[in-house]
């Protein structure tokens, strides 16, 4: 809670360019969420986190500002909303420090995000990939966060994170609000569009696999017609038909209608005219998202204005908090 008002935290890792999965599992749904009048909301650039896998500095840097001006384009208003830098609070690097020393090795190797990334990545298993669900609980309870809307993916971190809060809470007292996780109604596992078995993800290297918020309508109209479904040939919401099932549901979250009525529309129609449809609704969808990501590109002045005043907010809460837990651990205040 902050000034009586609920909070509300997330954010993603600035790794390359998001993609349709991370909008309409995550981004969209804080967009609807911002909109509350009675909810403090923060959104962090996860740079520290980006860095569990190896970064090309200067990529590092665009993601980043791609990924604020992106949230920004999508609809949250950074006055309203606290969009800040990971790296620019340090508190959360701190706390993530104090916080290891309250994790367990075995609450970490269950981790299935640290399993995936350690395969993928086998040349570079790294001790903050395999605490990086410690970072996160940082990033949320330093804000006192209350809700915190993520991916479906992101629920194991989330319930590490309110472990790991519940073991403090019950040493110390009351230091963090215990959060609570938030999936969406909509869009929590937009799948590949050439694996519909597994989810769509940025590092994902087939490009034909993901569609980047960037993406032009070409682009974004060959990769579906490219989309793997299946030979059934009846557009029909099914599990055993998770192509399909995954291109209305992309349909769906960017029309707003439900599946009944997709499929009422689609009643009849082949693969390629399905195909055609969810095309143009994302071309649709993302398209004044592009525009306002190209006006903020060509506006430095603002949006490194955004980027300070919120770094100086987020770092005030943050500080709060961090404040705290020190005390309560029992580290000595440097005198006055
Ligand atoms: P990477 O491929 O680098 O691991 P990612 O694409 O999985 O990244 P994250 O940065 O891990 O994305 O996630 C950002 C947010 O987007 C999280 O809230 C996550 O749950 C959500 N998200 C990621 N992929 C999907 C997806 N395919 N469908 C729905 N939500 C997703
Ligand atoms: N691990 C998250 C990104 C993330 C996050 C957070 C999400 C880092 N810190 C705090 C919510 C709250 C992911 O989406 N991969």
């Amino acid at each position: 809670m902050i000034d009586g008002k609920k909070t509300m935290l997330s954010g993603m890792q600035s790794t390359g360019m998001i993609t349709l999965g991370n909008y309409l599992g995550a981004l969209k749904n804080w967009v609807t969420l911002s909109d509350d009048e009675d909810i403090n909301c923060f959104y962090g650039i996860m740079d520290l986190h980006s860095i569990t896998v190896r970064q090309d500095p200067a990529n590092l840097r665009k993601s980043a500002r791609n990924l604020l001006m992106l949230y920004i384009a999508a609809g949250l208003d950074p006055v309203k909303n606290c969009i800040f830098y990971q790296s620019h609070v340090p508190a959360h690097p701190e706390l993530a420090w104090i916080l290891n020393c309250y994790t367990y090795m075995g609450e970490m190797n269950r981790m299935t995000q640290f399993k995936d990334k350690a395969a993928k990545h086998s040349d570079n298993i790294n001790t903050g990939l395999f605490t990086y669900p410690v970072l996160m609980a940082a990033d949320i309870l330093l804000y006192q966060a209350d809700l915190v809307p993520v991916g479906k993916d992101q629920m194991q971190h989330l319930e590490i994170t309110r472990d790991i809060a519940n073991r403090f809470n019950g040493i110390y007292g009351d230091v963090f609000t215990i959060p609570e996780g938030y999936v969406g109604k909509s869009g929590a596992k937009i799948m590949s569009l050439q694996d519909p078995t597994k989810k769509m993800s940025k590092s994902d290297e087939n490009p034909n696999a993901s569609i980047s918020l960037l993406d032009d309508k070409d682009t974004i109209m060959r990769k579906f017609k490219k989309a793997v479904t299946d030979s059934e040939g009846v557009i029909a919401y099914r599990d055993d038909k998770p192509g399909i099932k995954n291109l209305l549901d992309i349909y769906c979250c960017c029309t707003g209608k439900t599946v009944d009525e997709a499929l009422a529309e689609f009643n009849g129609l082949g693969y390629g005219q399905l195909k055609e449809c969810v095309g143009e609704a994302v071309v649709n969808e993302l398209a004044p998202i592009q525009q306002r990501f190209k006006e903020l590109s060509e506006d430095k002045a603002y949006v490194d204005g955004i980027i300070k005043t919120n770094a100086e907010k987020a770092s005030y809460y943050a500080n709060k908090t961090l404040r705290k837990v020190k005390k309560k651990v029992g580290f000595t205040e440097l005198p006055r």
